[in-house]
Parts: C-alpha cells; sequence; structure tokens
C-alpha cells in the first residue's frame, strides 16, 4: 500500500445507530440476511447465559463472556465461506457456535477437558487459544500456506485489545504484510485485559492505526453494529481473498460481564460504564431496526426464542453430566518416551490416588 493510502481509522463505521435507526446515508440492510443474524444474536446471548449458569452450578471450569460482543462473534463468521478457517481465543465460544459447531463439543475444552473437543479440520475452526496472540502466527502460517499452495482460502484471525501490546501480534501482522497472506486481524476492542483498561494498554490514536506500521488498512467500525460488522469485514475478506493481503478490523465494543467468574470487574472498574454500554447493546438494536421495517413480529420472535431454548436445553444435557476424569492423563501426550521427572511425579501421583482409595 501506498502511505498515501493509509490513513488513522479512527471515528468506528457505523450502519445502524444506538436506537437501531439507519444511519444517513447508510445502505439499506438486506433483511433477510439481517432476521438471519438477529436469530444468530439471540442464540449467542442464550449460549452465553447458559454457560454462565453452567459455571455457577460447577459443570464448566471457567467461561469466559462475550456478553456485549455477540455481533462480533457473529458478523465474524457469517462472513467466511466453508472452506475459509477461524482462528478463535476462550472468548470466542460463542463464534465458533455461530460458525456451526455444536456447542456441547466446543464446551469440551472449558469443561477442563485437555482436548478441544470439536475436530479442527472438520470444521476449519482452530482450537481456542488461551496464549495471547499464539493463534495470530498460526493463523498467517495457513493463510500464508493456502496462497503458496493456489487456493482462495481466508483466514480470520481473533484477538482482544490486551493481545495487541503481545510480541507474536506483530509479528503476526508483519509477517502477513510483507508476504500479503490472506488474513484478516479481528481486535475485539472491549476496552478491557482482565483488570487493565485500555488507556494503559495502548496510545496509539486507535488499535487500527497500528495497521499503518505494517502497511496494511486499518479499519475501525462499531462492534455492537451487526451490518456495520458484516460490511467492514466482509470487504476485509474479499480483499484478502483477491491477493490484495491482510487487514486490522478493530471493534470498538465492551464487555459486560467481569473477564471470567474468577474475576471480580468491580475492583477496577465503576458500574455507571457498565450501566452507559447495556443500551448500546447489539441485540436491542437489530431487534428494533427488524421490528421498525416489519421483518420480525412477536410471533418470529416467539419461535427464535424457543429455538434458543431447545439450544440451551441440550447444552445443558450434554455437558450436565457428571465425566469421569482420569487424572494421570495429565501426563499423557505429551512426550513419546516420558522424562523421569515425568515418570516420578506420574508414579507419586499413583501411589497417592492408590493410598486413598484404599
Ligand atoms: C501470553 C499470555 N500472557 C498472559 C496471559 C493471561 N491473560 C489471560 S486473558 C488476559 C487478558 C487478555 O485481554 P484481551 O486480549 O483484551 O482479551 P479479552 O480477555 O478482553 O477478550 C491475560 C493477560 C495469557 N493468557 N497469555
Amino acid at each position: 500500500m501506498s502511505a498515501g493510502q493509509l490513513k488513522a481509522a479512527i471515528t468506528p463505521a457505523r450502519l445502524l445507530d444506538e436506537k437501531g435507526r439507519l444511519v444517513r446515508g447508510a445502505p439499506k440492510p438486506d433483511v433477510e440476511a439481517l432476521a438471519e443474524g438477529y436469530r444468530k444474536l439471540v442464540f449467542a446471548r442464550r449460549l452465553n447465559e447458559q454457560c454462565g449458569a453452567l459455571v455457577r452450578q460447577g459443570r464448566l471450569a471457567v467461561y469466559p463472556s462475550s456478553r456485549g460482543q455477540e455481533a462480533c462473534q457473529v458478523a465474524c463468521t457469517s462472513v467466511l465461506a466453508d472452506g475459509d478457517w477461524l482462528f478463535p481465543t476462550y472468548r470466542d465460544t460463542a463464534a465458533i457456535a455461530a460458525r456451526g459447531v455444536d456447542p456441547v463439543e466446543v464446551l469440551t475444552l472449558l469443561r477442563g477437558d485437555w482436548h478441544c473437543g470439536y475436530d479442527p479440520n472438520v470444521h476449519k475452526v482452530a482450537p481456542q487459544a488461551t496464549p495471547l496472540a499464539t493463534q495470530l502466527l498460526h493463523a498467517v502460517g495457513v493463510g500464508h500456506a493456502a496462497r503458496l499452495k493456489g487456493e482462495d482460502t481466508v483466514v480470520m484471525a481473533l484477538c482482544g485489545d490486551g493481545a495487541t501490546s503481545e510480541g507474536d501480534f506483530h509479528e503476526a501482522c508483519n509477517f502477513a504484510a510483507v508476504f500479503r497472506a490472506p488474513v484478516v486481524f479481528f481486535v475485539q476492542n472491549n476496552k478491557y485485559a482482565i483488570s487493565v483498561p485500555l488507556a494503559r494498554q495502548s496510545v496509539a490514536p486507535s488499535l487500527a492505526a497500528k495497521a499503518i506500521g505494517y502497511g496494511m488498512p486499518g479499519v475501525r467500525v462499531d462492534g455492537n453494529d451487526l451490518p456495520a460488522l458484516e460490511k467492514v469485514l466482509g470487504e476485509a475478506v474479499a480483499r484478502a481473498r483477491a491477493g490484495e493481503g491482510p487487514t486490522l478490523v478493530e471493534a470498538d465494543t465492551y464487555r459486560i460481564e467481569s473477564h471470567t467468574n474468577a474475576d471480580d470487574a468491580s475492583r477496577y472498574r465503576a458500574d455507571d460504564e457498565v450501566s452507559e454500554w447495556l443500551p448500546r447493546d447489539p441485540l436491542l438494536r437489530v431487534r428494533t431496526y427488524l421490528t421498525a421495517v416489519g421483518a420480525l413480529d412477536a410471533r418470529r420472535e416467539e419461535e427464535i426464542t424457543a429455538a434458543a431454548e431447545e439450544m440451551a436445553a441440550a447444552v445443558r444435557a450434554g455437558v450436565g453430566g457428571e465425566t469421569p476424569v482420569d487424572p494421570e492423563e495429565i501426563f499423557a501426550h505429551v512426550h513419546s518416551t516420558p522424562t523421569p521427572q515425568l515418570a516420578e511425579q506420574r508414579a507419586a501421583l499413583r501411589a497417592e490416588l492408590e493410598f486413598e482409595e484404599a
């Protein structure tokens, strides 16, 4: 890209305003596609709620909720073709489900199992990454390899605002830009990295502005506006597919709940701040718009709610049961020949378990 084509994106792109009205001059969204998007938003919200309940019941070890970020979760998958890849983080369970993976399979990892539950190759969804930004390098590798093989695969790589401070983020962006890898870096800027607010994370004019340094376009979009997200991400995907290289997209959104169930957000942010974001709810905005244009009525709303309830019941049934866990599995699948230290630890654990059983 020439220097002239690059400029810092600061004002987020928007199609629907906070009251669910089309912004002046915005193209009218395809109502059928938006209605389907709304169904997915309701499913994502219901999944977040259900997982929160399962954590409180001790059925899930941990759940990083994407409540408030559901439009990002839906949009980043709806713009992908079947053969494209998604590289999610621990917070992107709802995105993986929106991609079509059975939520029960997705939740295997968060139940504390050692494998990711679903087959990444079948769904073209990488395992959820917990180490920050590592997945971005893997995503670039997959995209670059596809390009070398002459395939038109696009890779959607997700991360949070905090992850943009990682070295891996820098390396991934730089490599992708230099080699024109077909990657969309999608940063869900939810304003916090656990307790670290954005202001302590970066003083760049925006996170999208970081793209300039790598020589790729950076776009900022309202992360609670589903049609705007689909437009911006869709354009980035088309660019990548056409061989024009990566794009950095920053979604301006907010993490409504705590980082996880193990965190108490009231210790580092004011309730007022959360209250300010609640009316910007991504579901409300689409619901208001669809209702106003006559594409959503009480009957359709009931049908969607009933289907989401069915999904939640299936999640409860699938995750609810006790699964026998073999504690020795922690030593498996690491080395083909265990190190002497691991063998010693395994023997010590076995002796302790036998002692407890006796
Ligand atoms: C390399 C690495 N360092 C630290 C952590 C601990 N950690 C887990 S989540 C998190 C905050 C990440 O914030 P952000 O990237 O904004 O994503 P969010 O959780 O808000 O979705 C941190 C520091 C980690 N998982 N990996």
